[in-house]
């Protein structure tokens, strides 16, 4: 069976932009492909203080992390569909390090993320923090996942996933991982047109981030709802006047009419064609925040009826085959370089 893998990290709480470009591609893969795929949605949590976090926090937000798989549609009494942690899973720390030796640093110091993130914390770039699409890879890897609903910006980590395990295959001439889909493949096994990139509300020429400082810039999937209603009436748009689709030169209002038809389940082409020529900017932000403040009630209110008991026993279960399949995986790979016979 093949395997569909996503994960969003928990170093802060997530925002609509992981909901709409991880989340909700992965549920509506689940309703599609329970029957013929695993379905793994996993917590990422070593990779949650690859940037400073408040470490007393963290336990508490993986639970919760945990409730927002559930709440966002995950019907975790389905065999195929599994959640864990990554932390309750060795297997993929182990994996990472020899990935590591087969990655070229060069390759590695490529990554546009590791630059960014840096830039943002140049007091505190770590080695993890540059390692961290090796363990990535690692996570992807050692489930043999060829599907990875992603947000665009991971696109350049699951292009270095690809090339590590095309490597290693190469290196022992043998087909030890499964290549991971292509970024064309991967949009189009997502039914989209091109991957995803909620902006933010206050610079919409960048994605909206959860770790951003300003919180006026995101919708966090914990905001009160007529709160974060108000934020979208507050964002960024443009001097134009006119209502149109047009990510480079009017970001913030393409962003508003992507995040309709997101929330509305419309054709992204319908709800362009409903406000095209229309001159109220208010209007249409009324509109997308009244989406947005009933998405949040209703999602929170759903959040708010799953126990830590049900957590409890969706990751005992999920820990169960993952560690199975990841160690197995471990072993085979253990053996092709030499530490196990
Ligand atoms: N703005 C976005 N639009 C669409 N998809 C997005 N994703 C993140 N932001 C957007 C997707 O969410 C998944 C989880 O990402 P992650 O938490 O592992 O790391 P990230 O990509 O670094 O996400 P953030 O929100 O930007 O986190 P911070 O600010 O902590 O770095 C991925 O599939 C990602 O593509």
């Amino acid at each position: 069976m093949q395997t569909i893998l996503t994960g969003v990290r928990v170093n802060e709480e997530p925002t609509l932009g992981n909901f709409l470009g991880a989340y909700t591609p992965m549920i509506n893969l689940a309703h599609e492909h329970a029957n013929d795929s695993n379905i793994n949605m996993f917590i990422p949590d070593l990779h949650s203080f690859t940037t400073p976090i408040d470490h007393s926090k963290l336990y508490d937000q993986i639970i919760k992390g945990v409730k927002y798989y559930i709440a966002a549609g995950l019907d975790v009494e389905s065999p195929n569909i599994h959640i864990y942690r990554q932390s309750h899973v060795p297997a993929h720390a182990e994996l990472a390090w020899i990935l590591d030796c087969f990655t070229p640093y060069g390759e590695a110091s490529r990554m546009t993320q590791f630059k960014e993130k840096g830039a943002e914390h140049p007091d505190a770039v770590t080695v993890g923090l540059f390692n961290y699409p090796i363990l990535m890879a690692a996570d992807i890897l050692l489930y043999d996942a060829k599907y990875i609903p992603l947000g665009e910006d991971q696109f350049q980590h699951l292009e270095l996933t690809r090339n590590i395990a095309i490597r290693m295959n190469n290196k022992f001439d043998a087909p030890i991982f499964t290549i991971p889909a292509s970024e064309a493949e991967q949009v189009k096994f997502m039914h989209l047109e091109k991957g995803l990139r909620i902006r933010s509300l206050t610079e919409p020429q960048k994605k909206m981030s959860k770790s951003s400082e300003n919180e006026r810039s995101k919708i966090s999937l914990s905001d009160e709802p007529k709160h974060a209603a108000k934020k979208i009436m507050s964002a960024t748009t443009d001097s134009e006047g006119v209502i149109r689709f047009d990510m480079v030169n009017q970001p913030g209002i393409s962003n508003l009419l992507q995040i309709e038809s997101l929330l509305s389940h419309r054709e992204l082409q319908d709800v362009i064609s409903d406000w095209a020529g229309q001159t109220s900017y208010g209007d249409l932000k009324r509109k997308v925040a009244e989406s947005v403040e009933h998405f949040l009630a209703d999602f929170q209110e759903k959040v708010s009826k799953i126990s830590d008991k049900q957590v409890e026993q969706v990751l005992t279960k999920g820990e169960l085959y993952a560690n199975e399949v990841a160690n197995q995986k471990l072993y085979e790979v253990q053996r092709y370089v030499g530490v196990r016979k």
